[in-house]
């Protein structure tokens, strides 16, 4: 009896102890959870995977593959094949033609397997030695790494196995903006995941997992430290940190970067000057490219901000943007080194201002097109002006044929409400490089050569801030991967892998709505930059006292009693010329401007009769109050799916979509009030009046908001 009842005692503990661990997840694993599939989907993957055979000798990187294939199987089906050493019948077989004979130059795959490239692999149900297998097959190991992630992510949402796949971009970084103390410029998800302090004879495990989740995107490359630099991290002792990591990532397929201070030896005292057409610059950096291969021999290169921001460059020196990055090219050429220079400057305190600021990486840029180094990258901003929720193409984007372009998105919602505002961002991605640039080279992904996203990585346990965060770094990774691919796509397959197949649809829903309802609540109608001063969180669009002119939201939005907009047009900072003739000629005039883009190309009188009949003034209002409808949507629809969602990440996604609302609710109040104070006019009917005076507003600071480095 007493028996009988501790074993049922027992039972019911340990089913208590099952729910709640199913129940609430914490979202450490990412999108690699594994969760147990149902009984008929564990069957077709079983029949898939009876045992795991990769013919030759283990590497680091099938060993990685095999660790993976092996947590994704024990996950999902509850138990773990482990490896065979010969080919049988249902075996998952990963295998290059280096590793398996049969793939080589008469094997029927031959062709296709060829045309993969380095990177690139082949899923196929196939026949190999007599036996039925399911291959993954690729030209290298990084290739099986790929494909085994590949193959786990079609066996957790039930997708027929992708036929082949393969990089069209050679380079898809991370940038990440941490700091050597640990805080992360622009990072709203804890402290840098880089641990300097206890590097290298700490190694965190969050470094293997990172690596995981990077290379289950096709992520192969990543600068550890912010582009605002200190000469210490090319010092020895950050040197080894770097190659601790790098050692780490190896593996993965990942190399390690890092971002150079341009002025490195001076302010380390080991030359008298920065000039980089100084012989004994050169020589030193030659020296320490050096230094950095011995401890790390696939270094990737150096990332570069110079020029911008206050940041030292060449032109400290009266030299070009070429001659400053040509130089460190030459340093990391011998090792195959790389040299990302970023084309985001914008005139330095005190200097001549442009007359807008939007022209100014262009104007730079431009004439040195042909006059780079092979090895040096020009990575453009989305966006001439700064990351913001909406902005057109970079100009430079189809305007330097002979130069390998790379797109820099940011990845963290610095100018999108950090990490409590929900904003899929794969929309943006995917506006942005669909665009015809109307030059000879078509779209803007056509354009790139690389990728770079500025990471929102940090220490807190879900990584990314936020739940939904996490999609915003799987995008970027599937889209730098393959920058065709479809934002609505990408989500469904986060979606299903991050919650589950049963809440794709509806999460899928919020998704795609997210980024456009910021947009409208922020600035709607290609506004731009009326965020507050530093920390760029809550509407500023009033401030009109910073030192530069283009530091001032009034700068951007230019309202007046007579209109509102930056006119960009031959009448005005003329930027429009810097776009191919068929574009500025469609953007000249308003009513052929896309509705999205209007305020950002014209100056326009408040009473301008938008397409929808109503006024200027009248959408403006009508977006605001969009704006703020969509967050509450977005909350309801959240509540809608509580059912179908583990209660901890409920709970944390759905303060946040609270707090989104009365953020929302306070850029629509601050907005309106502020332009209705500068346009004189009334709000027409309908039109609910903000909260709070305008004083309110303005008198609202965050001088402790985080992300400041
Ligand atoms: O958007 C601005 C950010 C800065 C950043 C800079 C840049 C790293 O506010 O924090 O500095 O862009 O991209 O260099």
């Amino acid at each position: 009896m007493r028996f009988t009842f501790s074993a049922a005692l027992a039972a019911l503990l340990l089913s208590l102890v099952a729910t709640a661990s199913a129940a609430d997840e914490d979202g450490y694993d990412l999108w690699l959870r594994y969760r147990p599939l149902d009984r008929a989907a564990q069957a077709g993957v079983q029949a898939q995977a009876r045992s795991i055979v990769i013919p030759g000798v283990a590497s680091p990187t099938t060993q990685a593959a095999l660790a993976e294939l092996n947590r994704g199987l024990a996950g999902m089906l509850g138990r773990v094949p482990g490896p065979a050493s010969r080919i049988a019948d249902g075996a998952l077989l990963l295998a290059t033609p280096a590793r398996l004979p049969e793939l080589g130059a008469a094997s029927p795959l031959h062709t296709e397997l060829t045309a993969l490239g380095n990177e690139g692999y082949l899923l196929r149900q196939t026949r190999v030695q007599g036996h039925n297998v399911t291959l993954i097959a690729a030209n290298s190991d990084i290739g099986l790494l790929y494909g085994a992630y590949a193959w786990l992510r079609d066996a957790a949402t039930g997708a027929k196995p992708e036929a082949s796949s393969a990089p069209t971009l050679q380079l898809r970084m991370l940038n990440h903006w941490d700091n050597l103390d640990r805080t992360v410029e622009r990072g709203y998800s804890g402290q840098s995941i880089w641990d300097w302090w206890a590097l290298p004879d700490i190694k965190d495990q969050r470094y293997t997992d990172y690596a995981r989740a990077n290379a289950s995107l096709g992520i192969n490359g990543t600068v550890l430290n912010n582009v605002n630099s200190k000469p210490e991290v090319l010092t020895a002792p950050f040197i080894a940190k770097a190659a601790a990591v790098a050692d780490i990532l190896r593996p993965y397929g990942i190399k390690v970067y890092l971002s150079a201070r341009f002025s490195t030896p001076l302010e380390l005292k080991e030359t008298s000057t920065a000039d980089p057409l100084s012989p004994e610059v050169r020589a030193w950096w030659a020296r320490k490219a050096d230094e950095i291969y011995k401890a790390i021999p696939d270094f990737g290169g150096f990332l570069v901000k110079a020029n911008s921001e206050g940041q030292p460059g060449p032109q400290d020196y009266h030299r070009s943007h070429a001659d400053g990055a040509n130089m460190l090219a030459a340093a990391v050429a011998p090792h195959k080194g790389i040299v990302m220079w970023r084309a985001f400057v914008y005139a330095p305190k005190g200097a001549h201002l442009a007359d807008d600021r939007a022209k100014q990486a262009y104007d730079e840029f431009k004439p040195l097109d042909g006059s780079f180094a092979a090895n040096v990258l020009v990575q453009v901003k989305n966006g001439a002006i700064d990351f913001q929720p909406r902005e057109p193409f970079h100009p430079l984007f189809g305007a330097m044929p002979k130069t390998p372009l790379m797109m820099e998105f940011q990845i963290t919602k610095e100018y999108l409400g950090y990490s409590t505002d929900m904003a899929y961002l794969g929309t943006l991605f995917e506006e942005t490089l669909e665009t015809d640039t109307k030059t000879s080279t078509g779209a803007v992904a056509q354009t790139l050569s690389g990728m770079a996203g500025v990471a929102n990585i940090g220490s807190d346990r879900n990584w990314a801030g936020s739940h939904f965060d996490q999609a915003n770094w799987y995008a970027f990774g599937r889209m730098a991967w393959n920058p065709q691919a479809k934002a609505r796509d990408v989500a469904a397959e986060w979606a299903a892998l991050t919650f589950g197949k049963r809440a794709e649809a509806p999460v899928v829903d919020m998704m795609m709505m997210s980024r456009e309802t910021v947009v409208n609540y922020m600035t709607p109608l290609g506004l731009h930059h009326i965020m507050g001063t530093g920390h760029h969180f809550g509407p500023a669009p009033w401030v009109d006292n910073l030192e530069r002119p283009d530091w001032n939201p009034v700068y951007y939005h230019r309202a007046s009693r007579d209109g509102i907009g930056f006119d960009r047009t031959a009448k005005g900072s003329n930027a429009l010329e810097q776009y191919a003739p068929e574009i500025a000629r469609q953007y000249a005039d308003p009513k052929t401007t896309p509705e999205q883009f209007l305020l950002w190309f014209h100056h326009l009188p408040w009473d301008y009769a938008m397409p929808s009949g109503r006024t200027l003034w009248a959408e403006l209002l009508a977006r605001y109050d969009k704006g703020v409808a969509d967050a509450r949507s977005l909350q309801a629809r959240w509540v809608a799916l509580k059912p179908l969602i583990d209660a901890r990440r409920y709970a944390e996604e759905a303060q946040r979509l609270n707090r989104q609302v009365n953020n929302a609710v306070l850029w629509r109040d601050a907005c309106i009030a502020y332009f209705q104070s500068v346009s004189g006019l009334a709000l027409p009917p309908g039109v609910t009046a903000p909260a709070h005076p305008l004083d309110y507003y303005k008198s609202l600071s965050y001088p402790y908001a985080p992300g400041r480095g």
